[in-house]
């Protein structure tokens, strides 16, 4: 695997969960791929989970691993060629991308919609520009449209907990104060389309996501109706997709938020989020902590979707 920035990376959907689960069980088992190799791991935003699961990952598969905030210590990067770069910024990405692929094997990069401008944010310009100069297999950490370690990490919960072979999976919008990426949701249902899943997508009016993700998904605006015998409860915040409001936040309705009563329209359905999550924003705090959340086993196959996509790039070298 060269590269891992979406869900066709992984070829066959379910050959790559079983893989993962088998690496679950044997997490050591495959040091002596990564002896004497380096993961590089590049931040440009913040992190807890992808930080520490994708380090913890490298280093089962014996790897060295080594991580660089942008922000913390290294010069400002300008990200645009034919700037006069007489501003702030003192190196180019043009020569820091390929520097940084001179000390390492294997890229992690985090790059997060600025919504300053939404082709630049739907081109990925950063992931790409580490894809094309770095000379390394890159994966995503959370880039501008697409968090796929967390998607599949989400998939391989849902396989491990679902009662049924089909079960229902809504993805639901949350209120949040602060405009979010479409990254997450838009993975999910990158993921949730190819999976043996009933996947239906609720939001208010205006929250559409751009339909190279939403694909075959049921929309339903009615979230009361979308919950309806749900066997899992995705929730997330996400800003405006759709024009002229990209990168806006349109609603800040609590009555999104998913509490024990909207649970209570399920099918005794597992929650799950991608966390950092506000309480009693995006989710009650009885709801999040009751017997049927997932949040924490979710987080915790963060390490298993990083050493899944570490071995196979691993084994490319
Ligand atoms: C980020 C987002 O919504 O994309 C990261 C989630 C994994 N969340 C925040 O910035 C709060
Ligand atoms: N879910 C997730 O990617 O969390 P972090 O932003 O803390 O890495």
């Amino acid at each position: 695997m060269k590269t891992y920035t979406n869900v066709k990376d992984l070829g066959n959907l379910n050959k790559a969960v079983r893989e993962a689960l088998e690496i679950k069980k044997n997490r050591f088992g495959y040091k002596h791929l990564g002896t004497d190799k380096t993961l590089l791991m590049v931040f440009f935003n913040s992190s807890l989970r992808t930080r520490l699961s994708t380090q913890k990952a490298g280093m089962n598969l014996g790897m060295n691993t080594m991580v660089l905030d942008v922000n913390q210590g290294a010069w400002k990067l300008e990200t645009e060629r034919g700037i006069i770069m007489d501003g702030d910024k003192s190196e180019h990405l043009l020569e820091a991308i390929p520097v940084m692929g001179s000390y390492c094997d294997i890229i992690g990069v985090r790059a997060f919609a600025t919504f300053e401008n939404k082709n630049d944010d739907y081109q990925e310009n950063i992931l790409n520009q580490f894809i094309k100069y770095s000379g390394r297999p890159v994966f995503s950490m959370e880039a501008a449209t697409a968090h796929p370690l967390q998607a599949f990490a989400d998939l391989i919960t849902i396989e491990e907990y679902k009662k049924t072979a089909r079960p229902k999976v809504v993805l639901t919008w949350a209120p949040h104060p602060k405009a979010l990426p479409q990254a997450v949701p838009n993975s999910f249902a990158d993921f949730m389309n190819e999976a043996d899943v009933d996947f239906v997508i609720t939001h208010p009016k205006g929250y559409d996501l751009a339909s190279q993700f939403v694909r075959n998904a049921k929309v339903e605006y009615d979230q009361n109706k979308a919950l309806e015998g749900a066997d899992f409860v995705y929730a997330k915040n996400w800003a405006a997709y759709t024009d002229p409001n990209y990168g806006k936040i349109l609603s800040s309705d609590r009555s999104w938020t998913v509490t024990a009563e909207k649970m209570a329209l399920t099918n005794n359905a597992y929650f799950m989020h991608c966390l950092p999550v506000r309480r009693n924003m995006i989710v009650s705090d009885d709801v999040i902590e009751s017997p049927q959340s997932l949040v924490i086993p979710e987080a915790a196959n963060r390490e298993i979707s990083a050493q899944t996509v570490l071995k196979r790039m691993l084994e490319s070298l």
